[in-house]
């Protein structure tokens, strides 16, 4: 008889932990040598809750380039994290922080991402804030491309639409392997790679002029271009450093039918399937067959060299890694978009709250969605985004009562556990915006995750102070006893 002991809890070296991206916490986005990025051309939502992240064309980026402030363009600002990494760490650090998430921007290695040498003074600043991690016991965990890229492969040539840009790129991960051998252990190689498909913030290529044929045809192009540089680094990391470990990172929502009606059943699964087809090629490295019958529906021939499909092969990952904020659900009437996978759409779900933002909060569905991707790909599994964004109010006397952001978090560790006792193996949890952030889809201040408040709005106005929210001593005392008080 089957006899293992079920596991009761979270490992002994489970990463607890925080999760940011350079783009919208760091600013200092023209300082030591740092060269424009495609996030900082990016203006800002028109309205509330617009999203804005791919919104762009040849005219906003020229307009863009000539506008030298950061009004316009929050992710040029952040939240100064570049000037006050030690404080912000030091926080961290007393939360009980194992390891904290945080993406190196190309553009501040190589300003232009096609030089040969890179930019020292970019490398210095990632080689204190890794000291300043190791300092306190805290792995770094590190996104070599979240949501952006120097803008100037934009200008040149329309960013991951040409093959170019798998050189320039690979260049910029062997240097970053070379640099930071034994520094670094965690690597993953493209934030949230499905994103892609959305558009600009992905694909680093303005295409608003293109039909959703002609659009699907260049995502999808330069969807194969970064599979092929992903599985580039990973070899590369492999050979350089056999102590670290490289992971791909997937947003992944869940996906349940309607109905019971076997369409809907049906239709919930092609959603699920371009999801995952993401990992697929990542984790089992190849091109899943159902994708030859979309590419063909929907209009996409991809452009293939000789050796591509063995460098995939050769280039799969070490650890699964993905973002979880919310599932969706799926009939035959339901409209995703053409070619997208529609993480964020979906129809309502009557079962679920939404957030202020209308993401259907499911903590239930991290649980269905750790074992499916576990039976699926037995690779360890990562959990290197999970949150709650929130309008919070600071007080007159500078709290934060964020019990909202506990419970969420709460229930989503719970579901975790019970994933882990069923069998799954999961090697850590990282909130995202430990640290109150530019949001990603608005590049509002006012969408909030943190256990710590910056004091900066919308219009960037504040004193930048950071101030403890009620969280910050709830996830302490999670951390310390590894997730059993909760
Ligand atoms: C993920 C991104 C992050 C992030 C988070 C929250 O998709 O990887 O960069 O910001 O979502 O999204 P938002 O900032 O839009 O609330």
């Amino acid at each position: 008889m089957y006899s293992k002991n079920m596991p009761t809890g979270f490992a002994k070296d489970f990463l607890w932990g925080g999760a940011t991206a350079a783009n919208q916490i760091e600013g200092a986005w023209n300082e030591d040598g740092k060269g424009l990025t495609t996030a900082e051309v990016v203006k800002k939502a028109a309205t509330h809750h617009d999203l804005s992240m791919n919104t762009v064309s040849q005219e906003s980026i020229a307009e863009a380039i000539a506008d030298k402030t950061d009004e316009m363009y929050p992710k040029r600002r952040g939240i100064d994290f570049y000037h006050h990494y030690q404080e912000d760490i030091k926080l961290f650090a007393e939360m009980g922080f194992k390891a904290f998430r945080i993406s190196i921007a190309w553009a501040r290695i190589f300003p232009k991402g096609d030089e040969k040498e890179p930019n020292a003074a970019g490398l210095e600043f990632y080689d204190k804030v890794f000291s300043e991690c190791h300092k306190y016991g805290i792995e770094p965990v590190v996104t070599i491309s979240h949501y952006e890229m120097p803008l100037n492969l934009t200008l040149k040539q329309n960013g991951w639409a040409s093959r170019q840009t798998i050189d320039n790129f690979t260049h910029y991960t062997e240097t970053l392997f070379q640099h930071y051998k034994g520094v670094v252990k965690y690597w993953m190689t493209f934030n949230e790679i499905n994103a892609i498909t959305g558009g600009f913030t992905g694909t680093g290529a303005v295409d608003n002029e293109l039909n959703l044929e002609q659009k699907a045809q260049l995502r999808f192009q330069a969807l194969h271009h970064q599979f092929v540089a992903s599985a580039l680094a990973v070899q590369q990391c492999h050979a350089i450093d056999p102590n670290a470990k490289i992971g791909c990172m997937l947003a992944r929502a869940q996906n349940y039918p309607k109905t019971p009606n076997p369409k809907d059943v049906r239709a919930a699964q092609l959603q699920d399937q371009l999801n995952l087809f993401y990992t697929d090629v990542q984790v089992r490295g190849e091109y899943p067959e159902y994708m030859n019958r979309y590419f063909q529906e929907n209009g996409v021939a991809l452009q293939m060299q000789a050796d591509d499909e063995q460098i995939i092969k050769n280039g799969t990952v070490d650890y699964l890694a993905f973002s979880y904020y919310m599932s969706s659900i799926t009939s035959t009437d339901s409209k995703p978009e053409k070619f997208a996978d529609s993480f964020m759409a979906g129809e309502k779900n009557p079962y679920l709250e939404t957030s202020d933002w209308g993401w259907q909060i499911d903590p239930i569905g991290l649980r269905i969605s750790l074992n499916e991707m576990w039976d699926r790909y037995r690779v360890p599994l990562f959990v290197v985004e999970n949150g709650l964004g929130a309008e919070d109010k600071l007080t007159d006397d500078y709290q934060v009562h964020d019990s909202y952001r506990i419970d969420y978090l709460r229930q989503h560790i719970q579901q975790m556990k019970e994933a882990v006792k069923d069998g799954v193996q999961l090697m850590g949890y990282l909130t995202w915006g430990p640290i109150d952030l530019i949001s990603a889809s608005t590049s509002e201040m006012s969408k909030r995750y943190g256990f710590i408040y910056v004091d900066q709005d919308d219009a960037g106005q504040g004193t930048l102070k950071r101030y403890k929210k009620d969280s910050f001593d709830w996830y302490k005392k999670v951390i310390a006893s590894n997730g059993e008080e909760l």
